[in-house]
């Protein structure tokens, strides 16, 4: 199997840290293969975490049973080198993955394996326009927030998987998910990953806007008064997702989809949601790339969606109302 060097991590924020700590902890493990298994951190070009392109520690503390360390990693910005690109995982916020593709395009190598583990995958997958590359869809449960920069909380065990999209040689996929797999937070190789990622698209768009809106944890979404609400919006991405089955993978039903998102909420009932997060941090949300997408999708198959549109209009008045305030 041919060695393809370092995995390169793009996005610095919690789940970015979270993989780019476990992944060099993994390397640096015996028999973890430093050299064909190294990790490198790249931060975007003026961001206040490049730290003179040195090593950065990352701590990561884990909640309950979950392990807690400090590890180094090796972080740049992403134009402080022309170093080949073979191997990416992206895992920056949705709206930043174009700009940051954009900015490390240059150093993708023809051939390169782009893995693209980020919310709202199946919006952004249209948009990562760069030829010559093969893309790896994933998808994560685990729960991660920052507390502060390179200071990780790795805050509910879940589980990671990814699947092929496109032709890929099968060696370079498989080599590219052992790679993975030495970060220890799962790594399964799902044969329908488009069906996975519906299910979490269908999570994401109930618990995410809900809970931002309602400034209440995901376990909020269980109470009977808002089931009406939640029904509304999965059956608008199932009927979406019915529209677009031409477009590759099985399309789970509306009935799959509310068990999925039922169970997301009750595993992460005490979680305060990505969204939340960011209205309470006053930062820009994944609404176009989660609600937003499913509307404008709904919009071009000639599909009713006026509740995910509903929601992306109290979301965004949200964030202006947010970040007024900072
Ligand atoms: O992915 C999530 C998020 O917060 O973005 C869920 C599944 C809702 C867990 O919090």
């Amino acid at each position: 199997m041919r060695s393809l060097g370092a995995m390169f991590v793009l996005g610095a924020g919690s789940l970015g840290c979270l993989w780019a700590a476990r992944l060099a902890r993994g390397a640096a493990l015996p028999g973890g293969g430093p050299e064909a298994r190294a990790t490198r951190l790249l931060l975007r070009p003026g961001s206040p975490k490049a730290s003179s392109s040195a090593k950065s520690e990352i701590r990561v503390t884990g909640v309950g049973d979950i392990d807690s360390f400090v590890q180094r990693v090796q972080a740049e910005e992403v134009s402080a080198s022309n170093a080949p690109i073979e191997r990416l995982l992206l895992v920056t916020k949705a709206q930043a993955a174009e700009a940051a593709m954009r900015q490390v395009a240059p150093r993708l190598q023809p051939g390169a394996v782009v893995v693209l583990l980020c919310n709202g995958a199946l919006a952004l997958q249209e948009q990562i326009g760069v030829g010559g590359i093969h893309v790896v869809l994933g998808l994560t449960t685990h729960g991660a927030w920052s507390k502060a920069d390179f200071d990780v909380v790795h805050a509910g065990w879940g589980d990671t998987r990814f699947g092929k999209v496109g032709p890929i040689p099968e060696s370079l996929y498989q080599s590219t998910l052992q790679h993975l797999e030495t970060a220890g937070l799962g790594a399964t190789d799902d044969s329908d990953i488009r069906r996975s990622l519906w299910l979490k698209l269908a999570a994401n768009a109930v618990i995410n806007p809900m809970t931002a809106l309602s400034e209440k944890p995901n376990g909020f979404i269980l109470d009977s008064a808002a089931q009406s609400q939640v029904q509304k919006v999965c059956q608008e991405v199932a009927d979406v997702a019915k529209a677009m089955q031409d477009e590759g993978g099985s399309c789970p039903s509306l009935q799959d989809m509310l068990g999925f998102v039922r169970k997301t909420a009750s595993q992460t009932a005490d979680n305060m949601s990505s969204m939340l997060q960011d209205i309470r941090a006053g930062r820009s949300t994944e609404i176009d790339f989660i609600n937003g997408w499913v509307a404008a999708k709904a919009l071009q198959y000639g599909i009713e969606a006026s509740e995910n549109a509903r929601l992306v209009a109290m979301v965004k008045q949200k964030e202006r109302m947010q970040s007024s305030h900072q």
